[in-house]
């Protein structure tokens, strides 16, 4: 394989190509989840900017409205703001209340339809890039009752002022509203994604640090050290409009620095794993 990566620190390595090459790495997402690789890879032009600048204008127009609403970030922290979201997350989800979730994600895909129209649509895209990477069906996975569907996506709004703390996703899917979807995937590990569709003027990057979520500790434990910043290596990574970044947010902490000017960093994403027996791939958010 011929890699090109924008980053060669031991611990965290990047792999960067372009969306018209996906078909020349089959193995990728597997080498990065198994064989421990790369930590992620940014795969360019995944939207284009007529995609990109049409659903920006169609959501700053109101579209996507009635699934719009504030969430707060991952874990909830008095000093962090919340972000808002369009979409309901699985994470923001109590699991007596997986109905809303459900209905919430068939609306987001009629939604998104619209959203893209005259355009390949989300899915399609995702959905062939993931193909790509992993030479396998990819799929959002089913509820566990007839016609529900996991979302495959939702939309994160950081205003100025804006940033996400800290975490680790395997840490996160440790919870009940995940227990139908651990039945399907691997939960060895799970990887996040995410494109840009605006970026601010300043902050808004993503950081990984070289520090690994240890799966010994309890969830509530959340014992990130105070240090980190300090004590391990780490890479800020900031995706372009259209541009997809696939990485192991399940082992890697990981956080977004805070957002400032008047633009916000406006990402569609979610989360990706594979199915237990690895005949699947299957991403959700
Ligand atoms: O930038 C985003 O939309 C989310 C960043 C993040 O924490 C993730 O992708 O796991
Ligand atoms: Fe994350």
């Amino acid at each position: 394989m011929s890699n090109s990566t924008i980053s060669e620190k031991p611990a965290l390595r990047i792999l960067d190509i372009h969306v018209s090459e996906v078909e020349k790495y089959p193995n990728t997402l597997k080498d990065i989840m198994f064989n421990r690789s790369f930590e992620g890879m940014i795969i360019r032009g995944v939207l284009s900017p007529e995609t990109v600048e049409q659903v920006v204008s169609r959501l700053e127009n109101g579209a996507m409205k009635s699934l719009y609403s504030t969430r707060p970030t991952q874990n909830v922290d008095r000093k962090y703001k919340p972000i808002e979201v369009y979409g309901q997350t699985l994470l923001g989800t109590s699991s007596s209340d997986m109905k809303k979730y459900f209905d919430c994600a068939t609306a987001f895909r009629q939604e998104s339809s619209i959203l893209f129209q005259g355009h390949l649509g989300l899915e399609e895209r995702i959905g062939a890039v993931l193909h790509g990477l992993s030479g396998l069906p990819v799929r959002v996975p089913n509820g566990s009752e007839e016609g529900q569907t996991y979302t495959p996506a939702t939309i994160r709004v950081l205003f100025e002022g804006n940033e996400i703390p800290i975490h680790a996703g395997n840490q996160l899917i440790r919870v009940p509203q995940h227990e139908h979807l651990n039945t399907l995937i691997d939960t060895t590990d799970q990887f996040s994604y995410f494109i840009p569709i605006t970026v601010p003027e300043v902050g808004g990057e993503l950081i990984i640090y070289s520090l690994e979520w240890n799966p010994k500790e309890k969830s509530e434990e959340k014992a990130v050290d105070p240090m980190v910043e300090q004590k391990y290596e780490s890479v800020a990574v900031a995706p372009g409009p259209g541009d997809m970044l696939v990485f192991d947010a399940g082992r890697y902490y990981h956080r977004v620095t805070r957002v400032s000017g008047s633009r916000p960093r406006r990402t569609i994403g979610g989360f990706m794993a594979f199915s237990k027996q690895h005949d699947t791939f299957y991403y959700w958010s």
